[in-house]
């Protein structure tokens, strides 16, 4: 626990984004590139056929789809807006918030993703603490949460949702509380973590821009778990922060309860995306005998990427003919 390293200390958080939940929406359409017409869109462009409401331009989408969440407290016309971001450290706070969209109206309609409308995630800016709570929504378009800032330092605040028509987006805000703190660094990497006298194992490995399988198994006093319990309709919920700017990246399992092939426990798999090599910060929750507990462990997605087809070089594509069919 006790570290030496002070470098870049208050840097460290943990983001992990996925391909699915993300922006994805906003790359649905037409894939080509408009006309341009000195710098613009051709002005006839979005009368001419396709009908549907107007997307982003294309760059634009692209540019969004490819930032993790969490970074931004405003992304897609939607804006994360707390009441308080300064909290008196150990103290519960009456903890508000609003999400407006684009019309800069409180949103009031969230579609349900695992059980909830929005999930909220709370960790201090250095990876410590992490929270996994879920505030009440009033009529209002108001969120409300029982909120405490364990210690005095600079936390980050995530909220994960969708609105209602729209794609899963996940905003960020600083909070801080007020007091005198020592950063931490980020703990070493570990395969073991430990909560309760619960064991749970890491295995796996992250590949910076591919899809990763990351398996957990539980045990507790030296025996596998297999009856784990259903938490938000999984076995686990695992959340990955990457350190240094604390990209978010809610990861599901494979799988869910009741599906006919997804045991419970003692082994939990997850497909995770990270966005890029570094540390992350994994906070794993799970239930059993009724209480959900956090493990939680540091991985490195270190490994250059080697080529998908080593084994099997790709022959060149011929471009000769293979174009020409429509000259007749
Ligand atoms: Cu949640």
């Amino acid at each position: 626990m006790n570290t030496p390293v002070k470098l870049g200390a208050y840097a460290l958080g943990l983001v992990v984004i996925f391909g699915g939940a993300l922006g994805a929406g906003a790359a649905v359409g037409p894939t080509e590139t408009p006309p341009v017409v000195n710098g613009h869109q051709a002005p006839n462009q979005a009368a001419d056929g396709h009908g549907a409401h107007v997307q982003p331009a294309p760059s634009q989408a692209a540019t969004a789809a490819s930032i993790p969440g969490g970074l931004q407290v405003s992304q897609d016309g939607y804006i994360l807006t707390s009441e308080t971001t300064t909290i008196t450290p150990g103290e519960p706070t009456d903890f508000r918030f609003t999400v407006t969209g684009p019309d800069g109206r409180p949103v009031t309609g969230y579609q349900t993703l695992h059980d909830k409308k929005l999930h909220f995630i709370v960790v201090s800016r250095d990876l410590v603490g992490f929270q996994h709570l879920h505030p009440e929504l009033t009529d209002d378009g108001v969120w409300s949460v029982k909120l405490t800032l364990p210690e005095a330092g600079a936390y980050r605040a995530f909220a994960d949702f969708a609105p209602e028509g729209g794609t899963g987006l996940t905003l960020g805000v600083d909070l801080h509380a007020s007091g005198a703190y020592k950063p931490k660094a980020l703990p070493a990497a570990n395969r073991t973590s430990t909560v309760d006298g619960y064991t749970v194992e890491l295995d796996g490995a992250l590949t910076p821009g591919a899809s990763s399988r990351l398996t957990v198994k539980v045990s507790k006093d030296g025996r596998p778990v297999t009856d784990l319990q259903p938490y938000l309709g999984a076995y686990g919920h695992l959340v990955a922060l990457r350190a240094g700017d604390l990209a978010y990246l809610h990861v599901h399992p494979d799988g869910e309860p009741g599906d006919g092939r997804t045991p419970s426990g003692p082994e939990i798999t997850f497909y995770a995306e990270v966005p890029s090599r570094g540390g992350y910060r994994l906070f794993l929750d799970f239930q059993h005998e009724g209480a959900v507990r956090t493990a939680e462990f540091t991985a490195h997605a270190g490994e250059l990427r080697t080529p998908a087809t080593t084994s099997s070089p790709t022959p060149t594509a011929t471009p000769s003919a293979s174009h020409g069919d429509h000259n007749h």
